[in-house]
């Protein structure tokens, strides 16, 4: 759209200064008056984390208590707000949070209430059953209003006590914040009469297509609905400061439970043991729950991807794959490591790993700005394909290969993001090829978490991946000297 930008009025209370903006004054209207002004804290200073130092003598616990999550403080969530309406231009944004769970309907067992990544992405805040509004013009935030329950001291005498008006306001950077009973009042009812607005973005992925106010727009409303995801995920592909941070916090995290589980295994033990080991370095070093259900599968598990069940003793003489990863402060780790259960690889073992680590090293390589995730892939293939001829059989690797080498990694633990992008400093993403032998029983995969840095890549996670190096952590974990 072109034209002069000479109109600038305000009316009630919503500053305009680009044409576009008149459209929502009919909006801004009967929201009643907007602010536009939005507070910025500064952050709390955090303590120096206390967790990662004294390990105790039993070899199940490596990482010591951990720090309590932290969620995204006003400033950063302001930046990300602005960020997002540069993103979309002109649009109002309706952005809803998780709703609350019911013990008799949801089967809601070991999950907490966990807040939606888009809204804890933009507001840091963990209440449930709330709405953010969002109004954008010209590519410049020009309102934002944060619908949250009210209190409620019969309800929070069940729940604890919920978030004021004001401290949702000072938690967010929001000064708007009202009730969240005038949501469809006001929000959904002036969206579906104002046909000024030129678009009405929303989360439209199928948990949230069924929402009820989502659909009256849709069904009712005279502006066009279209999908939230595509402009959240672009800007959730490159990690800020405070999200880089808590990656770091959740891989470290996840390396002291792999370097705990490699210390404990031992032949005859369940997998769901091993299993216990690493959620309980998990919760201890303040992980609020694993990012994924835990892949801890030995022998022939070794060579089932997404195996879950972690049900089968592990012998003498196998591997063990596990795939885990913890969660925290909202941000997933995805570290796999592969171990021999007796504490050393057979050779034929160590043959296969030593291809895999071969191929990662190769993909790992490839991780710099200016190249794809089918660079990383290629190259973790090229590999397999120059040096595994004997391992793989005349069919070559890719057979023994099924799945890609990598994915992002954030909040979600395939995170959100298009797929044929370069890569960019701030990108986060998994390296994990593996070989799977099923005849033999035999699986290695081995994934590391890297973050895409001006020069090339940082490697986040750091557990043990050598085989001597792992070799000699579970000869320590038996008090076997070597
Ligand atoms: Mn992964």
């Amino acid at each position: 759209m072109s034209g002069a930008d000479t109109a600038c009025e305000t009316r009630g209370g919503f500053p305009c200064s680009t044409p576009s903006v008149v459209r929502y004054a009919v909006l801004a209207a009967a929201f009643g008056p907007l602010l536009t002004c939005r507070a910025a804290p500064a952050p709390a200073q955090q303590a120096e984390p206390s967790w990662g130092g004294v390990p105790t003598a039993a070899t199940m616990a490596i990482s010591g208590p951990g720090e309590p999550i932290r969620l995204a403080p006003a400033t950063v969530t302001s930046s990300r707000r602005a960020r997002l309406a540069a993103e979309v231009g002109d649009a109002v944004l309706l952005i809803p949070s998780a709703a609350t769970k019911s013990i008799e309907g949801d089967y809601p067992q070991d999950s907490d209430f966990r807040q939606d990544n888009h809204f804890l992405y933009l507001t840091g805040l963990e209440v449930p059953d709330s709405w953010l509004v969002m109004i954008a013009a010209g590519g410049e935030l020009k309102a934002e209003i944060l619908f949250v329950p009210e209190r409620n001291p019969a309800e929070e005498m069940w729940t604890g006590p919920r978030p004021s008006f004001r401290e949702a306001s000072s938690s967010t950077g929001i000064a708007d914040v009202r009730a969240v009973s005038e949501f469809e009042d006001t929000a959904i009812e002036s969206l579906k009469q104002d046909a000024g607005v030129k678009a009405i973005y929303a989360p439209l992925n199928i948990r949230r297509r069924h929402d009820r106010h989502i659909l009256t727009l849709l069904f009712e409303g005279r502006a066009e609905v279209l999908d939230l995801e595509p402009a959240l995920a672009r800007l959730r592909l490159v990690k800020d400061e405070f999200e880089i941070e808590m990656l770091r916090r959740a891989i470290a995290i996840t390396d002291a439970a792999h370097v705990a589980a490699m210390r404990s295994a031992r032949p005859g033990m369940y997998e769901y043991e091993l299993e216990a080991v690493i959620e309980y370095n998990f919760r201890r070093g303040g992980a609020e729950r694993v990012g994924f259900p835990s892949i801890v599968g030995s022998g022939p598990n070794s060579v089932v991807l997404h195996y879950d069940k972690s049900r089968r003793v592990m012998e003498e003489g196998e591997l063990v794959v596990m795939d885990v990863g913890a969660e925290y402060s909202y941000y997933s780790a995805d570290v796999t490591r592969t171990i021999p259960v007796s504490g050393s690889f057979t050779e034929r073992q160590r043959e296969i790993y030593e291809l895999v680590l071969g191929a990662q090293e190769a993909a790992l390589e490839a991780v710099r700005p200016g190249n794809t995730l089918m660079d990383v892939e290629r190259a973790a293939r090229v590999h397999f394909q120059q040096h595994g001829g004997g391992i793989c059989g005349p069919s070559g690797c890719n057979e023994h290969f099924p799945h890609g080498v990598s994915h992002w990694l954030g909040m979600d633990v395939h995170d959100v993001g298009d797929y044929s992008v370069k890569l960019e400093p701030g990108m986060v993403l998994t390296v994990e090829p593996g070989i799977y032998l099923a005849e033999e029983g035999i699986g290695v995969r081995i994934e590391d978490d890297v973050l895409v840095t001006p020069s090339g890549h940082e490697r986040l996670s750091d557990a043990p991946r050598e085989p001597d190096a792992i070799e000699a952590l579970m000869a320590e974990g038996r008090g076997v000297s070597r």
